[in-house]
């Protein structure tokens, strides 16, 4: 990959902050867009906007062929059986909620279970957890080892009979831990448990085929692939899909309403109530496409390589923790000064230009578990480069200089 021929096409790398070139190692929180994603939101308002679905008119059938354009794309990039399959949502958090509200309607009884693991997300947590208060089931929680990594011989230990799914993070947000979740699938189907994997850090950065993993679920947000904020995919098995009920009302998603009754649409109709984002959709086509056209393995080979840097460079200074230190591991490094506050560490990098993430990544019984209250995180995209790597090293070394 020609990574400055790259950053050409992100406008805003080219940005100063403070009179310093940006420095964007931000990426896990969302990447930048290149300049074919931010074209087709403008293309798609100044030639083709029109209501999907709906109208007869030229204008409603390019938008319509557009927006469906999106869902075949989805469905090649996770390879899914059908376009039934694929739903488009806000983000992950809101197809991890669509999954939480609709699944436990048709499926989960007072006492059952769901298991989740020790490092998730608040958005693989706090739906489940509602679902406690509201249909009386118990959240159960895979305990992590010392390096990071998902404890499989608990996991094994926690299925029971009343076990009714099982929810992780394909790719810790903290981390960095790259699950073993073909082994994961595996082990639940084998207790006839399905399985939902929350792709947010997962899909940008690993080639994902649904049907060869036989994953039930699989969902991910547009704008950490460089897809615009306001779009995302719920990957269901249309098995599951066609016996769990709707998630909203409203238009799109019936069949015929009368004041007496209301019958429903069909998949994926079913599951988007609403005018649906469809310039995001269309502009998530571009970045799914300008993603497939670098090559998702050339993508991750290139951010290993700057993990693996870095991870050094960051190991060679006095006083760093580094958490998580798995063998399998993507673009992600959450670390910790001694006697230096996260904060403090993120404001003064951010005063060189480097933008990094602090605080406790909304993962906070993860960092109660790691008995911290937050980390500094660096996290890389297909554009970072070595040399901006050590533009954050030595940003890091002044900034430890200036609280000691
Ligand atoms: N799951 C994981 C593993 C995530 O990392 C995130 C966002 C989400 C779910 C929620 O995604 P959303 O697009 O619906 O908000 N993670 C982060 C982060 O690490 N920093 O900011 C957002």
């Amino acid at each position: 990959m020609d990574i400055d021929k790259i950053r050409e096409e992100f406008p805003i790398l080219k940005q100063e902050v403070y009179k310093r070139p940006l420095v964007y190692l931000d990426n896990a929180a969302t990447t930048q867009k290149p300049r074919v994603v931010i074209d087709a939101i403008s293309n798609a308002y100044c030639t083709i906007n029109a209501n999907v679905h709906r109208g007869v008119h030229h204008l409603s059938q390019l938008s319509t062929e557009g927006h469906e354009g999106g869902r075949e794309k989805v469905r090649q990039f996770l390879n899914a059986k059908s376009i039934k399959e694929i739903i488009f949502t806000r983000g992950t958090t809101e197809s991890i909620n669509l999954v939480a509200s609709s699944f436990s309607e048709a499926f989960f009884n007072e006492g059952d279970e769901v298991i989740i693991s020790a490092m998730e997300h608040h958005s693989n947590i706090v739906p489940w957890q509602m679902l406690e208060g509201k249909k009386g089931i118990k959240l159960k929680v895979i305990p992590i080892t010392p390096v990071g990594e998902l404890d499989m011989e608990m996991f094994r230990s926690l299925i029971t009979e009343r076990t009714k799914l099982v929810s992780v993070a394909h790719v810790s947000n903290v981390l960095g831990t790259v699950n073993p979740i073909e082994e994961i699938i595996t082990i639940a189907h084998s207790h006839n448990v399905p399985v939902l994997v929350d792709g947010a850090q997962g899909a940008p950065h690993i080639k994902v085929d649904v049907q060869a993993l036989d994953v039930d679920f699989y969902v991910f947000s547009g704008h950490k692939i460089y897809a615009p904020t306001g779009v995302g995919v719920l990957y269901g098995k249309e098995e599951w899909l066609d016996k769990m009920p709707p998630y909203q009302g409203g238009g799109e998603m019936i069949g015929k309403v009368t004041f007496e009754k209301t019958t429903y649409n069909e998949l994926p109709f079913k599951f988007e109530a609403g005018t649906p984002d469809y310039v995001g959709v269309m502009a998530m086509t571009e970045a799914l496409n300008y993603v497939e056209g670098l090559g998702i393995e050339n993508i991750a080979a290139h951010e290993t390589e700057l993990l693996q840097y870095t991870t050094e460079k960051i190991k060679a200074i006095e006083g760093v923790v580094i958490y998580g230190n798995s063998p399998h591991k993507s673009g992600v490094i959450s670390f910790n000064v001694e006697g230096i506050h996260p904060y403090d560490i993120g404001m003064l990098l951010d005063k060189q230009g480097v933008a990094v993430r602090t605080g406790h990544l909304c993962a906070q019984p993860l960092m109660d578990i790691l008995g911290i209250p937050g980390v500094v995180r660096v996290s890389f995209a297909l554009y970072n480069t070595k040399a901006e790597c050590d533009k954050f090293i030595s940003a890091l070394q002044r900034a430890i200089e200036i609280c000691k």
